[in-house]
C-alpha cells in the first residue's frame, strides 16, 4: 500500500551509463535518508534494453538494502521486469487505465500534472500520488513546461484535497518549509541532490528543512 510519507524527499536519478559514478551517488542519498527513489534514465547517453535492466537491478538492490521504495519512470516493461514498487507516468505516457490493466495490482502509480485540470483528472483516475510542477525553471528536464510557482501549486492542493502530492522542478532545501505550510507531502529532486559535491549534506538539509 502506497504511503504518502514516502513523498517527503523523493530522489530521481539515472545516469546509468556512468554507473561507477551514479551508483555511489544513489547509495549516498539512500543512506542519508531519501524516502523514495525513481530510476529515470533519459537523454542521449541513456542505456536501453538489457544494459538498463542490469543497471536497474543494481539500483533496486540498493533501495532494498536501505528499505526505500523503488519507482521506475515511464517504462512499464522495465518496471515489471525489475519488480519495482511503483511506476511514474507523464502526461505523454500510457494512461493510468492502460497501466493498471497490465501492472501487478500492488504496484503503485504516480502521475505528473502541470495544471489543475491534469491534477483533477489524475485524482479521478485513481493516481496514488500526483507529481506537480515544474515549480521553478529546471535545466534537468528537456521538455519541462512553464514553471507554475507556489501559488498554483497551492491552488492544485486545495482542489485535490487528500490525494498525495509531491512538488517538483528546481526545488531546494529552502523551499521545504513552504511545502510543509501548504500541506504538500514533499519534494521530488534531481539536481539539488544528485549533482551536489556532498550528497549526504544536501539530503540532510532537505529533510531537516521540512519543519
Ligand atoms: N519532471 P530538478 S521537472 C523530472 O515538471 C522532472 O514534471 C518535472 O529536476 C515536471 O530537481 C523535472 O533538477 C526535473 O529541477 C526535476
Amino acid at each position: 500500500m502506497f504511503q504518502r510519507e514516502w513523498l517527503r524527499l523523493y530522489f530521481i536519478f539515472g545516469e546509468a551509463y556512468i554507473e561507477e559514478a551514479s551508483l555511489p551517488i544513489i547509495e549516498a542519498a539512500l543512506k542519508s535518508g531519501v524516502t523514495m527513489f525513481q530510476l529515470r534514465e533519459k537523454g542521449p547517453f541513456a542505456l536501453k534494453g538489457t544494459a538498463l535492466i542490469e543497471y536497474g537491478y543494481k539500483v533496486k538492490a540498493l533501495c532494498r538494502q536501505y528499505r526505500v521504495p523503488f519507482v521506475v519512470n515511464d517504462d512499464l516493461e522495465l518496471a515489471m521486469a525489475l519488480g519495482a514498487d511503483g511506476v511514474h507516468l507523464g502526461q505523454d505516457d500510457v494512461s493510468i487505465e492502460q497501466a493498471r490493466a497490465v501492472l501487478p495490482k500492488e504496484m503503485f502509480i504516480g502521475i505528473s500534472a502541470t495544471n489543475l485540470e491534469e491534477a483533477i483528472i489524475a485524482k479521478k483516475r485513481g493516481a496514488d500520488y500526483i507529481g506537480v510542477g515544474p515549480i521553478y525553471p529546471t535545466l534537468t528536464k528537456a521538455d519541462a513546461k512553464i514553471p507554475i510557482g507556489f501559488s498554483r501549486l497551492k491552488a492544485i492542493k486545495d482542489h485535490v484535497g487528500d490525494t498525495p502530492i509531491v512538488a517538483i522542478g528546481g526545488l531546494r532545501a529552502r523551499d521545504m518549509p513552504r511545502l510543509k505550510k501548504y500541506h504538500i507531502d514533499g519534494a521530488a529532486v534531481i539536481s539539488e541532490i544528485g549533482y551536489q559535491q556532498d550528497v549526504s549534506a544536501s539530503v540532510i538539509s532537505f529533510l531537516s528543512s521540512y519543519n
